[in-house]
């Protein structure tokens, strides 16, 4: 469906997988360009209740492709992450569907900038996650200094960024950067057993929840008291609420259906 992204949809969950193996998904133009179609797609159907982002081949994405760097020709880079990365980025935090990196082999620069805009990140222990920009004389870009700061706090988020480690999946656990590992061997089957898991619950109330949580950060109690009143008024009425309710007193499993 597009030139450097697999898109696919299965028992509503959308599977989106970077698909240039040979440079481990290195991030040029027209993966930007299938990223952002493939986002609005999964967004767009209201069959996909969770999205997975992930990468073919041995990797999820080594970032910026620097082989498309021209020095001959230096274009303005700020200009360059309006048009790119800043879209998609704008355009995942809008998203009210859950969203989940699937991180195997290695997530480097921008690449782990775009797991850390996911919602969840499932890694395997052998994964390897690097912020990776200062090795380039680069700072980090693609939402990093506003998500990695707050997924593992300060501390840890400039030590990252400043000495450009490389973190494996059982360590990048440790600090709260990924969710959970998985086994290599079973990686994709229990990451969208994960993604099931979240396609079966309420997607209303996901999508509500996901909303206020992002904004929270930026705000204060008085407004985000106001959002959840606001927020669970709508949940009030739904029929998944209905739903929840019956199903918890008939002892049953609820069929949520996002409404
Ligand atoms: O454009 C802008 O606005 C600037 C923004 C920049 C944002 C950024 O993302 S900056 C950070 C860019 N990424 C990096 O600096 C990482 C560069 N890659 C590496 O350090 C290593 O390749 C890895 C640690 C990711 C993986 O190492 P390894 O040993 O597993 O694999 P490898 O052999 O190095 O790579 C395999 C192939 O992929 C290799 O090609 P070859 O020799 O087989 O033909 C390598 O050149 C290619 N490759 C890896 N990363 C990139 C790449 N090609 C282009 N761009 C890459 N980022």
């Amino acid at each position: 469906m597009f030139a450097t992204v697999n898109y696919t949809v299965e028992n509503q969950i959308a599977t989106i997988a970077m698909n240039v193996p040979k440079t481990l998904n290195a991030i040029h133009l027209q993966m930007h360009r299938d990223l952002f179609a493939a986002f609005t797609a999964a967004n767009e159907d209201e069959a996909v209740r969770c999205v997975i982002l992930t990468g073919e081949g041995r990797g999820f994405s080594s970032g910026a492709d620097l082989s498309d760097i021209d020095f001959a020709d230096r274009i303005d880079y700020g200009d360059y992450l309006q048009d790119t990365y800043n879209k998609l980025l704008r355009y995942m935090a809008d998203m009210r569907k859950p969203v989940i990196a699937a991180i195997h082999g290695v997530a480097a620069g921008a690449g782990l900038s775009l797991a850390l805009a996911c919602d969840f990140r499932l890694a395997t222990a052998e994964a390897r996650m690097t912020v990776a920009f200062i090795k380039i004389g680069l700072i980090p870009d693609a939402g990093a200094h506003f998500y990695l700061p707050r997924i593992v706090g300060l501390a840890k988020a400039l030590e990252l960024s400043m000495l450009g480690s490389v973190l494996n999946g059982t360590e990048a656990e440790r600090i709260g950067l990924v969710n959970r590992t998985l086994p290599e061997a079973v990686f994709h089957e229990e990451v969208r057993a994960f993604a099931q898991q979240l396609a079966r619950m309420p997607a209303l109330a996901l999508g509500k929840m996901k909303e206020i949580m992002y904004k929270s950060l930026e705000s204060d109690l008085e407004t985000v008291l106001r959002w959840e009143e606001e927020g669970q008024r709508l949940m009030g009425r739904s029929a998944d609420h209905e739903e929840g309710v019956r199903a918890f007193l008939e002892k049953r499993f609820p069929d949520f259906r996002g409404r």
